[in-house]
Parts: structure tokens; C-alpha cells; sequence
């Protein structure tokens, strides 16, 4: 396996438009083509609709939430006897979030009200029966839990023994045996009228307080959308309105702590949107719990003191940084162990452990392993007497299933399948380890180990200006199930490369047709580093605004990037016609009305530039590529510049039609030049047979056959581009993009895909493909193989040999 660290992504083209729906929303919306093709290929009209106009009088009555009127009443029943109620929490952002929304829910109901926050290293998640205890002495009559309670069966039990009544509001999967509380509040229970199953643990809290409060509850938005955010719940339907709403309060907000928070983190002149959430306040705020205790971030959330806010706000921002140093300090460690002890050809799934590692950010790290190497990836912290594991997966690999079927080697595991967390005993942290690789191998194929990039869009003939970027914000709020489109560009060449920030950025100014492009590379590649002027490349990347001194323009906010062979679409059509090709069966119709043999003519630039001067429309047909080079030399040098060089439609009056896929032009010529050989007898005869009524030129001779198989050279593999493919892949690397150059592998790819095909048929290497990528492995052959007896070597040398056979008789017989 070569480099880890060099990104590879495979392409995965998923624009699949619903012509006519595009139509109704370019129409109804006043959409661009490209914007309206790519909410038409994932949403339905509704969905449309309700997506780019989330509303709050679109939410669902928080009276369809099965529970949501019995807990209301229990609820009121005990505000009205004065009791206490406990709102019992968890210490991540969603259930801190929750705690506060209906905490001050309560409050503004005039409840007593207080919360609990069990502590995640010493109590763990969700209710436990010594938090129950507790919380009994305090003297309370009602608990709520919110983000947790759903596997809470005993603890459940426990409480109403003390005479506590107990209303679970939770989001998580439903268990097989759920408790037998007062009230139960999921939207994941089975025969749920409920029309959004996807609330976080702060939306079902909310959808309570709307049942209570009504809109009065909308106040709260802005703490919802936070927990909403944090918790990685697909951001459409009810959340999408909810995060759309939350995100505009919050940047007006009236709640002090918030204030406080989005000062201490220098956000308070910024346009906060999901980006600023997810990666600037949510951590603050997990950070207390993922330490110490998460009671300072509800404190925080609900206080109206301003001094303490702002304590709390400064001491979050401590505890983060502190939270930063320990998750860089325990990367760098895993990394080291990677590095040292583990064998990424064998071990699909990363399993590491430490005595030292802190089991509050084991979590964070395991997701940034499995980002770096895109594979699953365990963490575990030996303490004093257990391990506590902590584990992030990727598509394909269900991490709960691989558990289970680990489970005699575990104390404890639970999750979901893209993250989980364990208990081991310390002396079976190997055989888990053998154990949940065993299991990787049946489900998980060298393949899934390449992350994959989305493409949303192909961008054809089209301007990307500002006014397509201002639709895409649209879009916005972008998160988990709603990414931000990627779009394909293709063919660009790079007039311009900027070195910026000491080498850390790129930008690059591109060019296709009339259009410009100003490409931004934040996180350089392998490619992206080799990329000069004047290449071809290929680029996928989010189209987003660039604000500077207050003027606005386009940039392509670049993903993944590859350079293209010059001419590889040439080079392409020639490898199918040449190996691929079947004349049509009907017979050719070779009469010609009028053909003017200038065969073995001197100087046939000076033929065409003269036919070109001349009245009438001219075409010149050119084949291969040294020609069309020396004859386009030549024009310039010559200063003649009134003709059009296309592969299609031409505009102008005279034309030279390259490789042409399509005959139809010739229609519109007078006289038409064939300039050099055609590779087949049947293309030739096909020009003839396109140009009845013309004057034919022919104004080849022997000596162009040299250029066909110049051409040829560069695409049908020799003895030594065999060897430098298997030496490439015996040092190590295994992977090929189908289509583009590879870094190390200075190969034409149109080339290497012949060589892969006759090593693949001839046993010498094991080929696997998906999407844009070859992966490839060298096998054992015992004895020696000739590669050219293979079928696509035969292939190959036949289509020559039928080439040099046509192209004899028609330099010099009769025709
Ligand atoms: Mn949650």
C-alpha cells in the first residue's frame, strides 16, 4: 500500500435530474438550470417547496408526538402542588441544550425546578440508580429526563418505588424492553403518528416546551439549534427549520450566557451560521463535561447573572483549549503507534490503546484517525482496572454489528453503526483486536478503504457567477444529510498558480471556453502541489462566495484535483475506434461526384491556406495530432486567423474538424479537405459517402503514415511500459485513477488500461474497479509469460496491421 497520508478519492458522480421537475422549479423559483437539476434529482415538489422556504408554521403540532399531552398534564399537575421537578440530562451538547430549553421552559411556568448532569467519567451515560438516590433527598416528586432514559428500565423502577413520578423523553433507538415510566416520549416508537422521526435530544425536549409554552417556546430556538447542530441529526424537514430558525435568533440573541459565549470565542461581529456552531461554540460547550463536570455549560445556558456568565464563558474557553492540547497530544500518539505497530495491509480496522489516554477525548481523536486513514478505528483507555473504548466508523462497515459479534471478549458495548463505545478487560485487548478484524475481512473490501467524494453536478457550457453562489446559500444550513453540493469541473487550463500563506494555500485561475475560474486549495494535495501553468486538470470542488474589502466573487473551493493528459479525450476515441470498432454493416456507398487527387502534393499548407483565402466554405479534415499542430503553426505564422477549429458545429466559413465524432458538419462545406490518413477504411469511405455533391481534396501522402503511428505509440503499450507498470506495482502502489495521470506514474492512462487489461488476462496481477479507481495487486506466476499472446495484445497488433494495409493502398492506388 503506498502513501497513507496522500489523498485518494474515488468519484461518485450522483446527479440523476428529473428533467421536467428541474423545469417547474427553474420556472416556480427562478433558479438556475444547475441549481434546480440538482434539488430535482433527490427531492420531490413538496420537498422542494418546504426545503427552500423552511417555515415555523410548517412545524408539526407538537400534539401528534404521542405522550407530549399526558406529560403536559403531569407536568402541570405537579407545578401546581409546588413540588420539585428534576430535569435529568447527559453531559453532551444536545442533552446540555436540552436540560436548558426545558429548564427554562419550566421556570417561565413558574415551576421549582433543578437538573442533574450525571459525570461522564465517573458516572457514564444516562440514568443511574445512585443519581436516583440523589436525587430523592432532594425531596423530587417529578423526573424528566431528557436526551437519555430509553434503556433506563430499573432506574425507572427505582424512582417510582421512592414515590417519584418519571417522564423519559429520549431520541435514541428503541430497546427491546423500554421502561414502564408515566410517560414515554420518543419519536422512534414503533406505530409513531409522528411525521419526523429525526429530532435530537434538545427537539424533543422542545417540541415539550411548545406544548406548554406555545410559541413562546420559539424563544428557545436558539439554544435548540445548537443542540440540534452538535448532535449530527439529518439537518431537513423539522430540523431544517428548527437550525434555519435557531441560527437567525442566535445571532440576536437576548440570552446572556450565549452572549457571553459567542464573545469569549470572537464571534461577536461574525454572521454565526452551522460552520461557527459546529465548530467553534459546541466544542466550548462540551468541552466542561468531556473534563470535569457539563453543569457549568447548563449554568451557563439558563443563568442571569452577568458576572457569572461571563466566568463560566471564560472557564469554557480554558477547558477547550485544555480539551485541544490533550486530543493533538493523544493523535500524535495513536499516529506514532500506527506508524510502529500496525499493519494497515492486514488490519482494516485500527484498534490502539494506552494507559495514559484520557477516556474524555478518546471519542474526538478515533474520528479524526478514522478521517486520516478512512478506515474504522477503536480507541481505549486502560484505567485503573478496565479499558474504555471509544470507536468511529465509515460507510460500510456497521461498527454495532462488528461488536456484537466481538461481544465474549467485551465487559460492555453499545452505539450505533458509525460510533460506539466499549468496556474490556485488559488482558483481551489482543484477541478483540484479531477478533473485529476477522470480522472486517467478510464485510469490508480493499475498495471501501478509499474514501469517496459526491459529485452533485457536472458544470457543462455554463458561467458559475456570483448569482449561482447566492442561490446555493440557499441550501444553507448545510449539515449531516444536507452536505454543501460538490460540483465537477472538467478540462480547465491553469493560466495562473499563487503560492499562498507560505505554501499552506494555492489558488489557481483556470480557464474552459470563455469562461474563468478562481480555484482556492486549502488543504494542498500530492496533485494539487504538482499543478503548473498551462496543464489540463480535472476539479472537484463546492462553488462558495469570496467577500474581500467588501467585493464579492466566485470561488471554487477545491476538494480533489487531477491532472489530465493532454488530449485525453483524442486519445480515448482513438483507442475505441481502433480496438473497439464495428463497421456498420450497410454497404458504403463509395461513388464520389468529384474528388481533386492532390495526393503526394508538396506543400499542402499552402494548398489549404489558399482554398481558405478563396471564396466558398472550406473544411479541413486532420486526423492526427502532429499534423494539426504544424498546420495550426503554420496559419499563425501566416497571420490567417478567419476559421474556426471544432469537432462539431463551426461557425465560421471555414473549418478544420479534428478527429471529428460526427460527419454532419461536412454538410455545410463546399470543398472538404482530407488532410492526412484517416485510421480506418471505413471512416474514410464514410467521409466519401458524407460528401456527395462536394469537392473532395485528398492531399496525403505516404510519408503521414508515420503520424498515425506516432499516435498509436502513445496509447498502445510496449514491452517497457509493461515493466515500468509491474515495477510500479511492486514498490508498492495500488492504486490507478482510470482516467487521470498519476503522480508517480508517468503512464498515459489510455496506455496503462491496455497493459492492466493483457497483465489481467495473462494472471500477472488481479484487478479490482469501482468508480473512477483500478486497484491492483501482483500475483505469484511460476512460469514465464508471453504477454503479447494475449487477446488484447492480438487485438491490438491486428488493428495496426489493418491499419498500414489501408493506409499503403490509399496513398497510392486508384481510389
Ligand atoms: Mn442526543
Amino acid at each position: 500500500m503506498g502513501d497513507l497520508m496522500a489523498k485518494i478519492y474515488r468519484w461518485i458522480l450522483k446527479e440523476n435530474p428529473n428533467l421536467q421537475l428541474t423545469q417547474e422549479i427553474q420556472r416556480e423559483y427562478g433558479l438556475h438550470k444547475i441549481i434546480a437539476d440538482i434539488l430535482s434529482s433527490k427531492l420531490n415538489a413538496q420537498e422542494v417547496k418546504n426545503f427552500l422556504n423552511p417555515d415555523l408554521k410548517d412545524l408539526y403540532s407538537p400534539y401528534l408526538l404521542r405522550g407530549i399531552k399526558e406529560a403536559k398534564e403531569l407536568i402541570q399537575q405537579h407545578i401546581a402542588l409546588k413540588d420539585l421537578i428534576t430535569i435529568y440530562g447527559d453531559y453532551d451538547v444536545d442533552g446540555i441544550t436540552a436540560t436548558s430549553v426545558l429548564y427554562l421552559t419550566l421556570k417561565k411556568l413558574g415551576a421549582k425546578v433543578d437538573y442533574y448532569i450525571p459525570e461522564r467519567l465517573v458516572e457514564g451515560y444516562g440514568i443511574n440508580e445512585e443519581a436516583i438516590d440523589k436525587i430523592a433527598q432532594r425531596g423530587t416528586k417529578l423526573i424528566i429526563s431528557v436526551d437519555c432514559g430509553i434503556t433506563s428500565v430499573k432506574e425507572v423502577e427505582k424512582a417510582q418505588f421512592l414515590g417519584i413520578d418519571v417522564i423519559i423523553t429520549d431520541h435514541h433507538s428503541i430497546p427491546k424492553e423500554i421502561p414502564q415510566a408515566d410517560v414515554v416520549i420518543n419519536p422512534h416508537l414503533p406505530d409513531i403518528e409522528y411525521p419526523f422521526c429525526d429530532l435530537a435530544g434538545v427537539g424533543v425536549a422542545f417540541k415539550l416546551s411548545q406544548a406548554l409554552i406555545g410559541e413562546e417556546a420559539y424563544e428557545l430556538l436558539d439554544i435548540v439549534s445548537i443542540g440540534t447542530i452538535a448532535d449530527i441529526v439529518p439537518l431537513l424537514g423539522e430540523n431544517r427549520i428548527i437550525v434555519k430558525e435557531g441560527l437567525k435568533r442566535l445571532n440576536e440573541t437576548r440570552n446572556i450566557g450565549l452572549k457571553a459565549l459567542i464573545k469569549a470565542s470572537g464571534l461577536q461581529n461574525i454572521e454565526i451560521d452551522e460552520y461557527h456552531v459546529g465548530f467553534i461554540l459546541a466544542p466550548r460547550l462540551n468541552a466542561a463535561g468531556r473534563l470535569r463536570s457539563a453543569e457549568a455549560a447548563v449554568r451557563l445556558l439558563i443563568s442571569q447573572d452577568e458576572k457569572e456568565v461571563e466566568e463560566i464563558a471564560e472557564y469554557l474557553n480554558q477547558e477547550n483549549l485544555k480539551r485541544q492540547q490533550i486530543e493533538n497530544q493523544i493523535l500524535q500518539e495513536a499516529i506514532k503507534k500506527i506508524k510502529e505497530t500496525v499493519d494497515l495491509n492486514k488490519e482494516k480496522v485500527i484498534v490502539l490503546w494506552d494507559k495514559n489516554w484520557h477516556p474524555g477525548v478518546i471519542g474526538i481523536v478515533a474520528s479524526r484517525i478514522t478521517e486520516r486513514f478512512h478506515r474504522p478505528s477503536i480507541l481505549i483507555s486502560l484505567g485503573e482496572g478496565e479499558g474504555k473504548g471509544s470507536g468511529r466508523s465509515i460507510e460500510g462497515f456497521n461498527l454495532y454489528k462488528a461488536l456484537e459479534y466481538c461481544k465474549d471478549y467485551l465487559i460492555k458495548y453499545g452505539g450505533h453503526e458509525m460510533a460506539a463505545g466499549i468496556n474490556i478487560e485488559k488482558n483481551n485487548l489482543e484477541i478483540f483486536k484479531t477478533k473485529i478484524n476477522e470480522y472486517a475481512d467478510t464485510v469490508l473490501s480493499d475498495l471501501d478503504l478509499i474514501p469517496s467524494l459526491r459529485i452533485d453536478a457536472k458544470v457543462k457550457n455554463e458561467k458559475i457567477d456570483i448569482e449561482i453562489a447566492k442561490q446555493l446559500q440557499r441550501f444553507k444550513p448545510f449539515g449531516s444529510n444536507n452536505p454543501r453540493p460538490n460540483f465537477l469541473f472538467e478540462g480547465l487550463t491553469v493560466t495562473k498558480v499563487f503560492d499562498l500563506n507560505g505554501g499552506k494555500y494555492k489558488k489557481i485561475i483556470a480557464q474552459k471556453d470563455k469562461f474563468g475560474y478562481e480555484l482556492m486549495l486549502f488543504d494542498v494535495s500530492d496533485q494539487g502541489n504538482d499543478v503548473k501553468i498551462g496543464d489540463i486538470i480535472d476539479v472537484v470542488g463546492s462553488i462558495e462566495i469570496n467577500s474581500w474589502n467588501g467585493i464579492e466573487s466566485v470561488m471554487i473551493n477545491v476538494k480533489d484535483l487531477r491532472i489530465k493528459l493532454p488530449l485525453f479525450s483524442y486519445y480515448k476515441n482513438l483507442s475505441k475506434i481502433m480496438v473497439e470498432y464495428q463497421p456498420e454493416k450497410k454497404e458504403i456507398d463509395k461513388k464520389v461526384d468529384y474528388i481533386i487527387d492532390q495526393r503526394g502534393i508538396n506543400n499542402k499548407l499552402e494548398y489549404v491556406l489558399k482554398l481558405f483565402k478563396r471564396e466558398g466554405k472550406t473544411v479541413v479534415i486532420v486526423n492526427t495530432v502532429v499534423e494539426l499542430k504544424s498546420l495550426l503553426r503554420y496559419l499563425r505564422k501566416e497571420k490567417f486567423l478567419d476559421f474556426s477549429l471544432c469537432n462539431g458545429d463551426c461557425e465560421k466559413e471555414n473549418g478544420i474538424l479534428f478527429f471529428p465524432n460526427s460527419l454532419k458538419p461536412l454538410k455545410y462545406y463546399d470543398d472538404i479537405i482530407i488532410y492526412d490518413i484517416p485510421f480506418k477504411k471505413e471512416i474514410f469511405y464514410r467521409i466519401l459517402s458524407h460528401s456527395q455533391g462536394k469537392r473532395i481534396h485528398l492531399v496525403f501522402k505516404e510519408a503521414d503514415i508515420y503520424y498515425n503511428l506516432k499516435s498509436f505509440d502513445e496509447i498502445f503499450p510496449q514491452r517497457k511500459d509493461f515493466i515500468k507498470l509491474y515495477k510500479f506495482i511492486e514498490e508498492g502502489n495500488n492504486i490507478l485513477f482510470k482516467d487521470h495521470l498519476h503522480p508517480q506514474l508517468n503512464l498515459n492512462p489510455i496506455k496503462f488500461s491496455f497493459c492492466i487489461k493483457a497483465m489481467k488476462e495473462i494472471g500477472l496481477i488481479n484487478v479490482k474497479e469501482r468508480d473512477n479507481i483500478f486497484m491492483l495487486s501482483k500475483n505469484s506466476v511460476s512460469q514465464k509469460v508471453n504477454i503479447e499472446q494475449t487477446q488484447i495484445m492480438q487485438q491490438i497488433f491486428s488493428a495496426k496491421k489493418e491499419f498500414i494495409e489501408f493506409a499503403k493502398f490509399i496513398v497510392s492506388q486508384k481510389i
